[in-house]
């Protein structure tokens, strides 16, 4: 008797030691919410605050923002090192090609500046970048997603032109180079097609898809997953070498986060080639048509979680890294 009470205590015990580890793993981050509950407890609100401030202004700033904690996360990991400017030595991320559009540097420095005089050298630059891109899409107008921002990221003190290169997936990317892009971060097809759905909202240049209305396979043609009509509507926006028109992603609601990404996607008229090319998995093809439609419409809850995923890719934690003291230049010591 006294045997088997021995047994089942050291079975608990394993047990105990088993689920701590797993939390422990799923924990390995250290992120988490909440995480400036005692060293900056007003930090969400302020942040908000200083985001609807830009916002109220400039709402359009709202695709820009989600797009820039998106290239953050994808080049070595959410560490601001998108933030950072280009020295007198290198050439910094900012300053790649595929930054062209990337717009709102000012917004972030404005809100690091508004938690700086309440906590100075307390919250990190990619921590404010993940609050900042959250905040702006749960203030556009009608229905939004929303998420709870794990937060603990520590600011990267490296930021390398060239690294965008080979880490951000180009718009002209099929189904398994972009499937092999997102998995290379811990990404997985849902998370894929998930995210993908940002592109319900911003606004595109012209040199970004004109290869898919120009000259396709160098015969003068067309990408022909391309709605003809939609493709018509696009050449006349767009001339061959345009090289600064925008054109709305999801037209006529490109101001708003809906499900019209996907109904339009399932209609041929995605913008990108990645975009058209989610109907070429069955998985992600299935999750397009099943959020064009109105039942088994999971998409706000998806993008929530999916997020918080891409948010957690290669985070610097503990000791890693610094909280820079302005977002555009490590500290100086
Ligand atoms: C799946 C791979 C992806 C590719 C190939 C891609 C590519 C692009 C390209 C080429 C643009 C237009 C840039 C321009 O010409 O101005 C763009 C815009 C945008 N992307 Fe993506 N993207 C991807 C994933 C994402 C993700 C994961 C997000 C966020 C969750 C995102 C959010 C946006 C937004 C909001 C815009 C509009 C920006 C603006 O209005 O300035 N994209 N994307
Ligand atoms: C840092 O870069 C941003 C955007 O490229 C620019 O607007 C800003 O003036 C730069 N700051 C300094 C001090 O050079
Ligand atoms: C500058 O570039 C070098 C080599 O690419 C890199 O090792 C260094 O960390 C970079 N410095 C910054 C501040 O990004
Ligand atoms: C995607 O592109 C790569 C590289 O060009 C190619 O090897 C692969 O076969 C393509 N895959 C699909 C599904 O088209
Ligand atoms: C189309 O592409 C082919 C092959 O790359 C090239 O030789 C031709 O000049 C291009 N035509 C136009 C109109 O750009
Ligand atoms: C906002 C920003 O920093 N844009 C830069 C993007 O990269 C180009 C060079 O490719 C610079 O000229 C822009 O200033």
């Amino acid at each position: 008797m006294a045997q088997l009470r021995k047994r089942v205590l050291v079975f608990m015990q394993l047990t105990i030691l088993f689920v701590c580890a797993v939390l422990n793993l799923a924990d390995a981050q250290g992120l988490k919410v909440g995480y400036y509950e005692k060293t900056c407890p007003s930090v969400e609100k302020i942040v908000k605050q200083a985001t609807a401030k830009f916002m109220s202004r400039a709402p359009t700033l709202a695709a820009p923002l989600l797009r820039m904690h998106f290239h953050d996360c994808f080049v070595r990991g959410c560490d601001g090192s998108i933030l950072l400017n280009s020295t007198k030595d290198n050439l910094s991320e900012k300053d790649a090609p595929p930054n062209l559009s990337l717009r709102g540097y000012q917004v972030i420095d404005g809100v690091k500046t508004a938690v700086e005089s309440k906590c100075p050298g307390v919250v990190s630059c990619a921590d404010i970048l993940a609050l900042v891109a959250r905040d702006a899409v749960s203030m556009l107008k009608g229905p939004v997603p929303y998420w709870k921002v794990p937060l603990g990221r520590r600011d990267g003190r490296v930021s390398i032109m060239q690294d965008t290169f080979t880490n951000l997936p180009p718009p002209f990317f099929n189904i398994s180079q972009l499937k092999s892009s997102f998995a290379s971060k811990g990404l997985n097809v849902k998370d894929l097609v998930v995210l993908s759905g940002g592109h319900t909202i911003g606004t595109s240049h012209c040199s970004s898809f004109t290869g898919r209305l120009y000259n396709f396979t160098g015969k003068g043609d067309m990408d022909p997953s391309l709605d003809s009509e939609y493709a018509v509507n696009l050449k006349k926006k767009c001339k061959p070498s345009d090289v600064n028109t925008l054109v709305e992603m999801d037209p006529g609601s490109f101001k708003t986060f809906d499900e019209e990404y996907y109904t339009l996607v399932a209609k041929r008229r995605g913008l990108f080639n990645s975009d058209a090319a989610l109907l070429d998995d069955k998985e992600t093809g299935d999750y397009v048509k099943l959020q064009a439609t109105t039942q088994g419409y999971t998409f706000f809850k998806d993008f929530g979680v999916s997020m918080v995923k891409m948010g957690n890719i290669g985070v610097l934690t503990g000791e890693a890294g610094e909280i820079r003291k302005s977002c555009a230049f490590v500290n100086y010591y």
